[in-house]
C-alpha cells in the first residue's frame, strides 16, 4: 500500500512569534517538549500519520521574517494558523497576518488549521473568543477549524492532525 502514498502534503506553520509553533512542530515529530528558541528562517520535519505523510514547515514569526512569509506558499496544502491564547494585545496583528495569507493567490485551495494554544494559561482566551477575534465565521471561500490546545502537554494536537486528515478523504 505504500506505492500509493507517495504523496507528501504540505503543510505551514505560521503566527505571531512566541506563539508556540516551533513546540508543535517537535510534538508532532518527537513526542516531546524540545528547548526552543525564536526560529529564524525555518524547521522543516516530516510527519507520517496512518501512512499519510506531512511535509510541515515551521516559519518563524517574528516581525521582521512576516514578509518572507509567502516563499513558502507553493503548494501549501494546509496552513497552521498558531495563537498565543495569552496574548490579547496582538490577535488583531494575527488577524492582519490571516486575512493577507486568505487572499494570496497560492493559498487558494489551503485549509486553515487554528491552533489556540496555551490553553494551560489561567485566564487565556477561549476558543470563543478568538474565533470571534479573528471573524472565522466570515471566512468562506477556505475550510477552517479552529482547535484548542497545550503545546507543552501535547493536548488537543492530535484532533488538529485528525481534521486535517477528515480533509484529505473528502477532496
Ligand atoms: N504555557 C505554555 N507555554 C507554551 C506552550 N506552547 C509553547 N509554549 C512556550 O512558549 C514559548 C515560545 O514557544 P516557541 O515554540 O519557541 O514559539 P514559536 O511560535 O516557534 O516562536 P518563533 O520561532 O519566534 O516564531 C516557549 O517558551 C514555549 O515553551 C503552551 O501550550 N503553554
Ligand atoms: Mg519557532
Amino acid at each position: 500500500t505504500e506505492l500509493f502514498n507517495h504523496q507528501e502534503h504540505k503543510v505551514i506553520i505560521v503566527g505571531l512569534d512566541n506563539a508556540g509553533k516551533t513546540t508543535i512542530l517537535y510534538q508532532f515529530s518527537m513526542n516531546e517538549v524540545v528547548h526552543t528558541s525564536p526560529t529564524i528562517g525555518s524547521n522543516v520535519e516530516e510527519i507520517v500519520v496512518n501512512n499519510t505523510r506531512f511535509l510541515m514547515w515551521d516559519i518563524g514569526g517574528q516581525e521582521s521574517l512576516r514578509s518572507s512569509w509567502n516563499t513558502y506558499y507553493t503548494n501549501t496544502e494546509f496552513v497552521i494558523v498558531v495563537v498565543d491564547s495569552t496574548d490579547r494585545e496582538r490577535i488583531s496583528v494575527t488577524r492582519e497576518e490571516l486575512y493577507k495569507m486568505l487572499a494570496h493567490e497560492d493559498l487558494r485551495k489551503a485549509g486553515l488549521l487554528i491552533f489556540a494554544n496555551k490553553q494551560d494559561v489561567k485566564e487565556c482566551m477561549t476558543v470563543a473568543e478568538i474565533s470571534q477575534f479573528l471573524k472565522l465565521t466570515s471566512i468562506k471561500d477556505h475550510q477552517w477549524h479552529i482547535q484548542a490546545c497545550c503545546a507543552l502537554t501535547g493536548e488537543g494536537l492530535c484532533q488538529g492532525l485528525e481534521w486535517m486528515m477528515s480533509r484529505l478523504k473528502i477532496r
